[in-house]
């Protein structure tokens, strides 16, 4: 991908889609088929033994879709991305391809519930293990890196106890030891966070959430060298099948062009809630990037990420039960998983999104039943009175 001039807030509008290769539409076009004709039989063997470029068939490659990857291979600083069904769909095309049975992936200490779960199936089905790591000093990274590690996992923040991991730290061990550096980057987005520019190799998202912004999609994205995407491309993403719909990413299309204006007003109002819980005798404790009692979470944040972001954890003082009620008595602010949508979301991640996560696990990754998520929306912080 060629170095772009442009600033993200025009390249999230403009870059991947010339207009005359599309009847002058200004919005880039749905191609919403399955399939492409072949002028004839010769064409359609050419272009499947990769002699000519052109697409074939939906599941192989679309051009709604192209503009959408190469849009994001560019936000994220990557040479080329591809778009997927799902979050998980792009997480396990990418696990996939990175190891093999008796290999281990390291992850930081916090993942996404089914990201866990998906990890247990690599090691019960396939002999892949795994372990969790707080990738907070070079010696502990050193000890936990093993000799058939093939890949490390990262969410930073993590999903939901917002925890830091050190990405340049990371970097600096796993390319020694040439070991690929995945990053989860959805609490972010490429507008607060790049993980390739601080040297990391895969991105992946779940464009479900901010990249998304209207909580209509569900989709993925993973974003690398071109090299590593073609080969997902021909191997987990081809023969798997979890491709995006054209319409799904049309709407991601859609959504990205905003993505700037609503992350600052998403995180402006995440700061108005975390002053007001702040100051709050029911909370026990806040978790918000830079926010913790480790000062280095600060250094962190401020080395690797624009803005704290716009999700925003607590814990409140009781029980589960207590949580429970507290979430039951909001008026405006809706119960229910996901993220990064317009209207502030709150779930409770130990019977929610990590529920899968046994106890033990889900309490050593900081995940108490008295644990609540908000993501904080675009509505008004203020009351008009
Ligand atoms: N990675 C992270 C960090 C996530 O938060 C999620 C979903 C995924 C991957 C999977 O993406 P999906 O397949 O759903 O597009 N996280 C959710 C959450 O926190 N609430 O509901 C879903």
């Amino acid at each position: 991908m060629k170095k772009s001039h442009l600033r993200f807030e025009t390249e999230v509008i403009h870059t991947g889609y010339n207009s005359g290769e599309h009847q002058d539409s200004l919005v880039s076009p749905l191609y919403q088929t399955s399939t492409f004709t072949f002028a004839n039989a010769e064409q359609g063997a050419k272009r499947f033994a990769g002699q000519e470029e052109g697409f074939i068939y939906s599941r192989l490659g679309n051009p709604t879709v192209k503009i959408l990857e190469n849009r994001m291979a560019v936000l994220e600083k990557g040479e080329a991305a591809l778009a997927f069904a799902s979050g998980m769909a792009a997480v396990s095309a990418v696990l996939f391809a990175l190891t093999k049975t008796g290999d281990h992936i390291l992850c930081s200490r916090g993942i996404y519930g089914c990201t866990f779960g998906f990890l247990q199936l690599l090691k019960n089905k396939y002999e892949i293990d795994h372990s969790f790591s707080l990738m907070n000093s070079m010696e502990l990274l050193e000890k936990e890196i093993r000799t058939n590690t093939t890949c490390i996992y990262i969410e930073t923040p993590i999903n939901p106890t917002m925890k830091l991991v050190d990405l340049e730290l990371v970097v600096s061990i796993a390319n020694k030891r040439g070991i690929p550096v995945v990053v989860d980057n959805t609490f972010c987005s490429p507008y607060l966070q790049t993980p390739i520019s601080h040297g990391c190799d895969i991105v992946i998202h779940s464009a479900t959430k901010y990249i998304c912004g209207h909580g209509d999609v569900i989709a993925g994205i993973a974003v690398g060298k071109k090299d590593f995407i073609e080969k997902v491309s021909k191997t987990t993403l081809k023969d798997i099948g979890g491709i995006i719909s054209p319409f799904d990413a049309w709407l991601l299309l859609r959504g990205l062009k905003t993505l700037p204006v609503r992350m600052d007003r998403h995180c402006e109002n995440a700061g108005k809630i975390v002053e007001f819980l702040r100051n709050s005798p029911k909370v026990l404790s806040l978790y918000f990037p830079g926010d913790s009692d480790d000062p280095e979470d600060m250094v962190i944040m401020k080395k690797q990420m624009k803005k704290p972001g716009g999700l925003v954890s607590f814990s409140i003082k009781g029980t589960k039960e207590t949580a429970q009620a507290f979430m039951n008595h909001l008026k405006l602010i809706k119960i229910a998983v996901s993220l990064g949508d317009a209207e502030t979301l709150i779930q409770h991640p130990a019977t929610m999104t990590h529920a899968v996560i046994p106890r033990e696990d889900r309490i050593k990754m900081g995940i108490e039943d008295t644990l609540l998520r908000l993501s904080v929306g675009l509505e008004a912080w203020e009351r008009h009175y």
